[in-house]
């Protein structure tokens, strides 16, 4: 890239204007470019009306030392003297000549030299600078900045040998946006000086905000004008206090600030936290504007505190210098120390007023320590990298040719530590150096400011005590500064402008829940899962089933096991007593066939508990019901089979031969039985099978069943056993005026019509009651069926033989039949 056109002529002018201030012989010389005249109005350097500027000045002396204590060093660079020429740069343009003449190549004119970068070797091994003037950017092979804190210098493809001991501004940006979120404020403004510093800060800041909580209310530009009268400022309060936030940025440089606060103390505002960026926060020229006191909390971003051993160290050295000058006064040249000496000529007019400057210094302000301390620090990353190049470590240099990119190299990878702080350099050539983060403190009898947290780097990481800082509420609390305040917990933020953070609140509807890291919608559970409204988390739902150690299960248990002991006792009782003629009458071995499927019946209400399983499922219902239709075949069979003895065989004794001779009543028995088999086979296979989760019948819970619930199939089969029912009760009440030592009628016909409302109840309400509830109902309905058709049935019987045994002789049943008989035949 060659220079723009404009610089030979640049050149020319400032060529006989500006030249180094201080040099000092060594083997390897740096060159140091420090602002040491002002200049204002016109650029002409050697106007005796150059102010003197005491800042560059101070870290001038702070590079003569630096490098003279490396040259006392033995540990760094033995026996290796550094040497180091001190320009005076007074303004941009001379600042362009300072750096090419301090990196010509000896004895050639540095235009050429600049198209072999590879092999060039400068007069100085590096330049330590306030920035790298911009059109020379590319084109000088090595310089560490100790002021530039631009974040565009971090782009290494414009900027490839750029290093800086002063944080960039990325990192102050990050530091600020940690610092709002920190105190949770969420509705800021934003405003920063019209320049390079102000824009591009101001710029990173609101992209990084952008991707955070803080919403900006406003961005705005301070006018570029030092006139606090322009009506611009007074727009640019009005605007601040009119979107109400109670948090205000301000990026920028100390020059444009002032007249920026002047016009906020002009407007009385107070009661505004301000957020001041590293360059005006602790500068002398605005906390010393009239009436600043009031404006509110200032809290700031700065350097991090210099390390005083270094500063003490700097000072009496500068003292004992300051003797020696006094003491040979009037001598010619600059300083007049140790090693050093005012160079040609044409130099003397730049540098004039020096031989005094140092007395026109005033103390350095707070910020000129911190930037005498970027200068010491990039001296000594010099040193450190040369130390490297050179072989030191071995514990002799090898004092060879020395090429800036070979050095540059070198610089990026030190680490070292300088007075308890360690120095290294990111990928981007920027030093790893936090910030202090600092409150303004009006206590006292002036201005102070108190160190109240700090920013480190690598990782990012911001700490604040908030007990240190002074806040200018009255309940001394840190103030809050929101457009909307935060929802009730559970509820949804619903965005009421193009603001993130102003919104209302809306609680979320039940079945979803509020993620914390999601404040803008409500998630949706899961399947297994409930929330009600307003919730944060939601909760697994219930399985829902009869379990065995349920209450209910144990109050269902007992009569159960009861029912089974009574029918095995009955079924003891008539093996027993198997030929006297109650048990012959109740039916003989047909009995034991009755009781065993009232027992496999009853042995089905046990697979009603517990977690439904795929065997329970299958086999609960077909049980229950083929050993139902089991038995009603039975007591169709018998009471058909007594109506017949009395009433058929008498009337058709063909038929009543017919029919028991060819097994009548086991063919109808099986058949039945079949039938029923059939119908539950067409139940089973036409619904679902297995346990079912039912996820919409209750929000909290999951109900786990067998099966669809009620299907026409087991409709069917249950109907089919009404009708069986239904015909045993028309037989029995057929039978109502037979003998009554025959007759079960009565009791039958009770316990049927128990049976039917039983079954009545149970079919009404199936689908009413789900989960716990149905299988409580479906045990409950088969123990109402099958506790009266027992009692209705066998109990009569069994209370005969037990207790009545004179009844339970062959000569009264003779005794009934004959008196019925006669009773007929009236
Ligand atoms: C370097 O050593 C000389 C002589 O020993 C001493 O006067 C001077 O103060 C030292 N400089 C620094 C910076 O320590
Ligand atoms: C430094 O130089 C002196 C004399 O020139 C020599 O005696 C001494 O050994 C050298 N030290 C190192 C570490 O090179
Ligand atoms: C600010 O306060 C002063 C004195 O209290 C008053 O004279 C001045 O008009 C006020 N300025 C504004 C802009 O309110
Ligand atoms: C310094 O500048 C003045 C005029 O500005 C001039 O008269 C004088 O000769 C210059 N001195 C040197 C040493 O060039
Ligand atoms: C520098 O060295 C220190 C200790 O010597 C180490 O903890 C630190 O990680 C190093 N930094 C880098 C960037 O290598
Ligand atoms: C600013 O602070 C006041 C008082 O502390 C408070 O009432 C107001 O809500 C705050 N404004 C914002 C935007 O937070
Ligand atoms: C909330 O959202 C985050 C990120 O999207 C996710 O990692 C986390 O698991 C969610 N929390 C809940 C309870 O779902
Ligand atoms: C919810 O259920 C899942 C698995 O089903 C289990 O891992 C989790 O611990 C349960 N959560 C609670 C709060 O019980
Ligand atoms: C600038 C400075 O201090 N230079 C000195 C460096 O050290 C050598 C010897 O150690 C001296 O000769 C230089 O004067």
């Amino acid at each position: 890239m060659p220079p723009p056109r404009a610089a030979p002529l640049l050149l020319a002018l400032c060529a006989r204007l500006c030249a180094a201030a201080f040099y000092s012989r060594g083997e390897f010389r740096l060159a140091g470019l420090f602002q040491i005249h002002g200049l204002t109005a016109q650029p002409v350097c050697a106007r005796r009306a150059a102010a003197f500027k005491s800042h560059g000045y101070h870290l001038a002396q702070t590079m003569r030392f630096a490098v003279e204590e490396i040259n006392n060093s033995s540990a760094l660079l033995p026996n290796v003297t550094l040497g180091y020429e001190i320009h005076d740069t007074c303004t941009e343009a001379a600042n362009l000549h300072a750096t090419l003449r301090a990196l010509g190549q000896k004895g050639r004119r540095h235009i050429e030299l600049l198209s072999a970068l590879q092999h060039y070797e400068p007069r100085a091994v590096a330049v330590i600078g306030p920035a790298p003037p911009a059109a020379t950017g590319a084109l000088i092979p090595l310089c560490i900045s100790y002021e530039a804190s631009l974040e565009m210098l971090s782009l290494k493809r414009f900027y490839p040998s750029f290093l800086r001991t002063i944080p960039s501004d990325g990192q102050q940006v990050k530091a600020i946006a940690l610092l709002l979120q920190h105190f949770r404020w969420t509705w800021v403004a934003l405003v920063g000086s019209d320049n390079t510093y102000g824009r591009d800060g101001l710029n990173a800041l609101y992209e990084l905000l952008a991707t955070s909580d803080v919403c900006v209310a406003y961005r705005g530009v301070i006018p570029a004008t030092k006139d606090a009268s322009s009506p611009e400022f007074h727009k640019l309060i009005q605007i601040l206090v009119d979107i109400r936030v109670n948090v205000t940025v301000v990026f920028s440089n100390r020059r444009n600030a002032q007249p920026f606060f002047e016009v906020v103390v002009q407007e009385n505002i107070t009661g505004m936290v301000w957020v001041g960026s590293e360059d005006w926060s602790l500068a002398q020229t605005i906390w010393q504007v009239p009436g600043i006191q009031n404006i509110g909390s200032v809290i700031g971003i700065s350097v991090e505190q210099a390390e005083p051993t270094m500063l003490k160290h700097l000072q009496s050295w500068e003292n004992a210098k300051e003797r020696a000058v006094s003491g040979s006064a009037g001598s010619t040249g600059v300083g007049g120390g140790n090693g050093v000496s005012s160079s040609e000529g044409i130099q003397l007019n730049c540098t004039q007023h020096c031989p005094g400057c140092h007395l026109l210094a005033d103390t350095p302000d707070i910020y000129d320590i911190q930037a005498s301390y970027n200068v010491y620090s990039a001296v000594y990353a010099v040193a450190h990298g040369l130390h490297d190049l050179l072989g030191c470590a071995s514990g002799v240099c090898s004092k060879g040719r020395v090429y800036p990119w070979q050095l540059l190299q070198k610089i990026k990878q030190v680490n070292f530590s300088l007075h308890k702080s360690q120095i290294s350099f990111d990928a981007n050539g920027n030093i790893r150096k936090g910030y202090n983060i600092i409150a303004w403190n009006w206590t006292g009898r002036s201005w102070a400011f108190d160190v109240v947290g700090a920013f480190t780097v690598n990782p990012d990481q911001l700490h604040v005590d908030q007990s240190k800082i002074l806040w200018h509420t009255k309940d001394h609390q840190a103030p809050v500064s929101v457009c909307s305040w935060p929802c009730a917990a559970g509820e949804m933020r619903l965005q009421q402008n193009r603001h993130r953070c102003c919104f209302s609140c809306v609680a979320c509807p039940a079945g979803t829940f509020l993620n914390r890291t999601a404040l803008y919608a409500c998630q949706a559970c899961g399947r297994d899962e409930w929330a009600p409204v307003g919730s944060e988390t939601c909760f697994n739902r219930t399985v829902e089933f009869l379990s065995w150690a349920d209450p209910l299960s144990w109050v269902l248990l007992i009569p159960t096991v009861l029912l089974l002991l009574l029918m095995a006792g009955l079924a003891v009782l008539f093996a027993r007593n198997a030929s006297t003629p109650v048990v012959r009458s109740a039916g003989g071995k047909m009995c034991f066939l009755m009781l065993g499927a009232l027992a496999c019946a009853c042995i089905s209400i046990l697979f009603n508990f517990g977690e439904p399983t795929w065997l329970s499922c299958l086999v609960r219902f077909p049980l229950f019901t083929i050993s139902f239709t089991v038995f009603l075949s039975c007591v169709a069979t018998r009471c058909f089979q007594i109506v017949c003895i009395f009433k058929l065989s008498t009337r058709w004794p063909a038929l009543h031969e017919a029919w028991q001779r060819r097994g009548g009543p086991a063919l109808f028995i099986a058949a039945s039985t079949m039938a029923q088999a059939v119908l539950c086979v067409v139940a089973v296979a036409s619904g679902p099978a297995g346990p079912q989760r039912h996820y919409n019948v209750a929000a909290e819970r999951v109900v786990l069943e067998c099966g669809a619930g009620s299907t026409p199939g087991e409709t069917a089969a249950i109907l089919y056993n009404v009708l069986l029912s239904l015909g045993c009760f028309a037989l029995s009440y057929a039978g109502k005026d037979l003998p009554a030592d025959y007759n079960e009628a009565k009791c039958l016909t009770c316990s049927l019509l128990l049976h039917l409302a039983c079954c009545a109840a149970v079919l009404c309400t199936r689908s009413a009651f789900r989960g716990r509830s149905a299988a409580v109902t479906a045990a409950l309905g088969a123990l109402g069926t099958l506790a009266p058709l027992l009692g209705g049935y066998f109990l009569p019987k069994g209370f005969v033989v037990l207790l009545r045994p004179h009844l339970n002789t062959a000569e009264r049943f003779q005794r009934a039949i004959r008196s019925y008989t006669r009773r007929r035949d009236d």
